[in-house]
């Protein structure tokens, strides 16, 4: 477990991070010319910080449980210099994939706003800038007024795909912006910080990405607690393999933030607050306090008690009906509208007003039945909102990921343990598919598309629910000798991990080649030559770093 103290370290070769690995060795120089083209100078420092996989415990991060990921290879890496000469006050973000990523500059202001109507890839540098004003703030350090900055980037983490690409690039950011003005604050506190400011970005990120990033120590997954945030090693069992490969649909969290990622956090606080409220509490305090299902933890605990039972899924189902709640349902529990209770919260109400958009399109717009299209808008807003599923989801997960803890400690042979995790995992991928509804096709082009609603009502009532890109993938690894296959990461697209035996992970690899990628390579949806960057095993590699040569 890391200190409390320990820092980000600081190497002057490559070698402690990417062994001798020649590839790195030519990233880094380009990176370095590259650099000088742009800006007519060296960069001062190098950060790096990675992706990461997710073993287990999805969505419940925000909810403050634990969670289960290890840091991968692929990064994100940094590179900075301070402009303190000449009077243009801009930071100016370029990247080494030009053509993708076009040179983006914002003012040098620390508290300038973001445009998230317009979301530029630079914004999530400006997330670690603000963030990092704000830290140092708050901890009275004096950095002094603005200046410019010249910026280069380049990441390998694919994006939209699960393994946290834009908590790589934020954490890369702030550390190496930490390491331009001569800071360094502890792990943990630049673990809380980052989370806290992608924030700024729109989603209402739970910490996990941006803890492993930075917290990650090699040949280790690592648990992650919250609260403060804490991670302790965790060794895997050597005769199994973590192989991840991409569903091929992207996840724009970002962008669907409203009406997936957010709408849970808000679904999950709704559904704390009323459990809360049934188990004794009075609404004005469950209202102003309850943030996450964790904070009623107590409360069910004793409920579970005088049931003989501690397991929490039964106050759930005892006090959450399974209809859909209307907001008028939840608004004569409360006592409160939904509108004030996330008053604080802009990108909540975000969620409602996608609520509320929905509802308009109830009527004539779309050729369909206003059944199906009720049920859509059951997955989608809080105005129907699936309390006891979302509930069932994050208290259960919460207890699998201390199973998949207990086992990997546990004296079970090796066979059988693998057997066991590779359980949990497909037990966790059940539970985010059918009860949390990890689809893919819950944004605006579905809603605007009549077509794409009908196509996905299979899809609708929870019956292999998820997206169906992602379903596939699961059943061809577990088809072809996948001891667990689940998606990874938010969902809604992006990764799967599946647990293989270690030998057994070219023979695998090959069967998902034939029979998930190969119809997409012919119909050109992949090069073949780009497979490898689509499924790949993983290592658990180390975290954040800065390299200053
Ligand atoms: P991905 O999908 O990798 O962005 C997101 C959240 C995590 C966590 C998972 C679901 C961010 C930065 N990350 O990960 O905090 O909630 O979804 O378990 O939003
Ligand atoms: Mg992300």
């Amino acid at each position: 477990m890391a200190s409390n103290e320990e820092q980000v370290p600081i190497y002057s070769s490559l070698n402690p991070v990417y062994g001798d690995d020649e590839e790195a060795k030519i990233r880094l120089n380009k990176i370095k010319s590259k650099f000088q083209q742009f800006y007519s100078h060296d960069p001062e420092f190098f950060a790096r910080s990675p992706g990461r996989v997710n073993l287990i415990g999805e969505h419940i991060d925000y909810e403050g449980y634990s969670v289960l990921p290890m840091a991968i290879r692929q990064d994100t890496i940094v590179a900075i210099r301070k402009r303190e000469m000449g009077d243009d006050k801009v930071i100016r973000i370029a990247n080494l994939n030009e053509s993708k990523y076009p040179v983006c500059i914002y003012p040098a202001d620390p508290n300038q706003v973001l445009d998230l109507k317009k979301l530029q890839w630079g914004h999530y540098f400006i997330c670690g800038y603000k963030g990092f004003y704000e830290y140092a703030k708050s901890k009275g350090v004096d950095i002094g007024e603005p200046v410019g900055l010249d910026v280069l980037v380049d990441g390998t983490v694919p994006t939209g795909s699960g393994l946290s690409s834009s908590a790589a690039f934020v954490c890369s950011s702030t550390i190496a912006i930490m390491a331009a003005f001569g800071v360094n604050f502890p792990k943990k506190e630049i673990a809380q910080l980052t989370c806290e400011c992608e924030r700024h970005i729109g989603t209402q990120s739970g910490g996990m990405d941006q803890a492993i990033s930075v917290m990650a120590q090699t040949g280790f997954a690592e648990l992650i607690d919250f609260n403060p945030v804490r991670a302790t090693d965790v060794k895997l069992p050597a005769g199994g393999s973590f192989v991840i490969a991409h569903s091929l649909a992207e996840s724009q969290k970002a962008v669907t933030a409203a009406t997936n990622y957010n709408n849970r956090v808000v679904e999950c606080r709704l559904a704390a607050i009323v459990l809360g409220i049934k188990l004794g509490m009075n609404p004005k305090e469950a209202t102003s306090t309850v943030k996450t299902l964790s904070d009623v933890e107590g409360l069910c605990v004793s409920f579970a008690d005088t049931r003989g039972s501690s397991d929490l899924a039964l106050a759930v189902q005892e006090f959450l009906k399974e209809d859909p709640y209307t907001a008028e349902d939840i608004e004569k529990i409360t006592e409160e509208s939904l509108q004030s209770i996330f008053s604080d919260s802009p990108s909540s109400l975000d969620v409602l007003n996608a609520a509320q958009y929905y509802k308009l399109h109830q009527s004539q717009d779309f050729d369909v039945s206003p059944k199906l299209i009720c049920h859509m808008h059951t997955a989608a807003s809080v105005h129907h909102a699936i309390f006891p599923r979302r509930a069932a989801h994050v208290y259960s997960e919460a207890k699998r990921v201390q199973a998949f803890k207990d086992t990997v400690s546990s004296d079970l042979s090796e066979e059988d343990m693998l057997k066991k995790l590779g359980g949990l995992m497909n037990e966790s991928h059940y539970s985010c598919s059918v009860l949390y509804e990890c689809r893919l096709p819950c944004d605006k082009v579905l809603w605007q598309n009549p077509h794409l609603i009908k196509l996905f009502h299979c899809n609708i009532n929870g019956v292999g629910a998820g997206c169906p890109e992602l379903e596939e993938l699961v059943g061809v690894a577990r088809n072809s000798g996948a001891l667990g296959s689940r998606l990874t990461g938010a969902g809604w697209g992006g990764c799967t991990v599946s647990l293989v035996k270690e030998t057994t992970v070219p023979r695998f690899i090959l069967d998902l080649k034939e029979h998930f990628y190969q119809s997409r390579i012919n119909n050109g949806m992949i090069g073949n030559n780009d497979f490898g960057l689509y499924v790949f095993d993983s290592k658990p590699s180390s975290g954040a770093a800065i390299f200053k040569f």
